[in-house]
């Protein structure tokens, strides 16, 4: 009411942009408030080892973000999450269902938040869980597919199915640690079915320790190894998403996780977005998946009690006026 609040409105209308309509975000406008609270614990997966679910304390709750601790390892490990991401309600679900078949009795809370009492026998240790209750999808542990690495986005390699849970499977690069895994479901652009690279002409990156990576052939994998190659039924490739250059939005900062800022969508790919953060260098322009459930739409911080970091200069210029 002081004036002094940097206004979404104000700025675009002084820019000439638009917000990015909010039908193109994952993330939807948040629906209620959130029932976490400091200190609570629950179960999430480890991203640096996304195999792992570990047990986790909230450490920080601003509007409905969450800081998340995982229990027994460095503050450094803390990450943010969306209170209402379908990840975590995802795995919510499924260590719930989880206690209640292995570690019964537990009683189920009605909201998604886990009381202290229902975890406090577990050691600060990751726990692996192998589920495999998946009827959302044609994918089914073991299976052989072809998956871009994303930490190495030049490859696609040689992959197998390594987790299922409802719609969502783990894709694990044969031979290699689980830290280059990842979450994903069956419309994800960065996976293809069993002889895709040899019929886009690409090179295929074998098993590490393979005894012959320029020859690997497939047929001879499949029979080596016993199993079966996703069908590529399964593959369902999700439309391109429909973010424009100079679209605004409200995007967490990569560097400070903490902190969400005013951007701009820089430029575009099929599936992903360049970010730039009004009013600071290109330099730290991001590439992002269209669908990371850090890209909100305009008013989102606003409407989830979040604060919103405008561009740098622009509280000044906002308090100089109304003095
Ligand atoms: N330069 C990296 C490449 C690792 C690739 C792993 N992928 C295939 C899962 C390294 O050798 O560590």
């Amino acid at each position: 009411a002081t004036g002094l609040s940097w206004s979404w409105q104000q700025y675009l209308n002084e820019q000439k942009a638009e917000a990015a309509p909010p039908t193109l975000f994952t993330q939807s406008f948040p629906s209620r408030r959130t029932g976490f609270r400091l200190g609570m614990k629950l179960e999430g997966v480890d991203p640096l080892h996304p195999s792992m679910f570990c047990v986790l304390t909230v450490a920080e709750v601003i509007g409905c973000r969450l800081r998340l601790h995982i229990d027994g390892y460095s503050e450094c490990y803390d990450f943010w999450v969306n209170a209402d991401s379908a990840d975590i309600r995802l795995h919510l679900s499924v260590c719930l269902s989880y206690h209640l078949s292995v570690l019964s009795p537990v009683r189920l809370p009605t909201c998604l938040s886990v009381h202290l009492s229902h975890c406090h026998q577990y050691k600060p240790v990751c726990l692996s869980v192998h589920l495999s209750v998946s009827q959302g999808c044609g994918f089914r542990v073991g299976m052989k597919l072809e998956a871009v690495d994303r930490k190495n986005p030049g490859l696609v390699c040689v992959a197998s199915v390594a987790d299922v849970i409802d719609d969502h499977f783990l894709v694990h690069f044969d031979n290699w640690d689980d830290t280059y895994d990842y979450w994903c479901d069956s419309s994800s652009p960065y996976i293809h079915p069993v002889g895709w690279c040899e019929e886009q002409g690409r090179p295929l990156t074998a098993p590490q320790g393979h005894p012959n990576p320029e020859g690997f052939v497939w047929e001879e994998y499949l029979q080596e190894t016993g199993s079966t190659a996703a069908p590529s039924s399964a593959f369902t490739l999700r439309d391109p998403h429909g973010f424009q250059v100079n679209h605004r939005l409200e995007a967490v900062d990569r560097r400070n996780p903490m902190l969400i800022r005013v951007a701009t969508v820089a430029d575009t790919e099929d599936y992903r977005v360049k970010v730039h953060y009004d009013g600071w260098s290109t330099q730290f322009d991001v590439w992002c998946d269209s669908d990371l459930p850090d890209l909100h739409p305009v008013g989102w911080c606003q409407r989830s009690g979040h604060p919103l970091e405008p561009p740098p200069g622009q509280t000044d210029r906002l308090e100089r006026q109304t003095v």
